[in-house]
């Protein structure tokens, strides 16, 4: 299915699939030439809510990968992020080589480290752990990789990442050397959110971090979506799709799934379908 072309589409009279598929790509087009950032804020500004599907290359392999984006395609999903707090394997460049050879969904790094920035993604959260009080991960990495990350082309996204206790420790709270922000201190995530944002991250990520026992509260979620402007993500132990719903009800712009995905990749679509029904417009 992957391998079909619009050409191809049309030669078997698959009209309506083939008009679906010449859409998406039109759109997806244009979204790319203005930029992944400028589709989020416009999306933000139209009420639409973004679903991305974060994977994680130590936990793919050509096949399930080529199922997974299959389901991606299908299911409308908008953005995939790539990476993890610990990646091991050396699959990073050839599964983003094999995502953009797929389909035209836009593929963002999500990095744990200054290794994982490829120069076949779209665009790069750059994240700085403003929830933490770690230097070298609120402005010491970046200082070392910044010629890099400057000559690899990409898109780069300011991003303000505030990880949030998820009720147990995850990889990135360990490897972070941080203290998470409190599940309960919806005011200092608040005004963390507002510094950030104030300071010039054109993002805000709220993560529970990968596989948290407890997602973050639509609490936390109201408060800080309401005190500020730039797109809001939240991630981290989101396992259903009613949890993805009042999520973004409570005002996050979008929602990133990992885990739940990879034990069931059949998950995507009723997200996706979440998502994207929780928003003004629809798709
Ligand atoms: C983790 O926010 C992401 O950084 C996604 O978390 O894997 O728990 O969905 P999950």
């Amino acid at each position: 299915m992957l391998k079909d072309s619009f050409r191809d589409l049309y030669l078997n009279k698959n009209f309506s699939k083939a008009k679906n598929f010449y859409i998406c790509r039109v759109t997806n087009k244009e979204l790319m030439l203005k930029g992944i950032y400028h589709s989020l804020t416009e999306r933000k500004r139209l009420g639409k809510k973004s679903f991305a599907v974060l994977i994680d290359p130590d936990k793919v392999n050509d096949q399930n990968l080529e199922h997974l984006i299959a389901l991606a395609v299908n299911a409308k999903v908008d953005y995939f992020l790539v990476g993890g707090s610990l990646v091991i394997s050396n699959y990073l460049d050839e599964c983003l080589q094999l995502i953009k050879k797929s389909c035209s969904i836009p593929t963002v790094l999500f990095p744990g480290s200054t290794a994982q920035v490829s120069r076949f993604a779209d665009a790069l959260l750059y994240l700085s752990l403003i929830s933490g009080r770690n230097p070298e991960l609120l402005i010491g990495q970046h200082v070392v990789s910044a010629p890099n990350v400057k000559k690899s082309g990409l898109e780069i996204m300011s991003t303000g990442y505030m990880v949030v206790d998820g009720g147990a420790p995850t990889t990135v709270s360990y490897i972070s050397n941080a203290s998470p922000l409190p599940a309960d201190k919806n005011e200092i995530a608040m005004c963390t959110a507002m510094a950030g944002e104030m300071l010039g991250m054109k993002l805000i990520y709220m993560d529970a971090g990968s596989g948290a026992m407890r997602p973050i509260s639509e609490s936390m979620i109201e408060k800080v979506a309401q005190s500020i402007e730039v797109p809001l993500i939240i991630g981290g132990g989101i396992t259903d799709p009613e949890k993805v719903y009042l999520n973004c009800k409570a005002g996050a712009d979008v929602i990133v799934v990992g885990n739940a995905i990879e034990k069931d990749a059949s998950l995507i679509k009723e997200m996706a379908a979440a998502v994207h029904s929780a928003g003004v417009g629809v798709l």
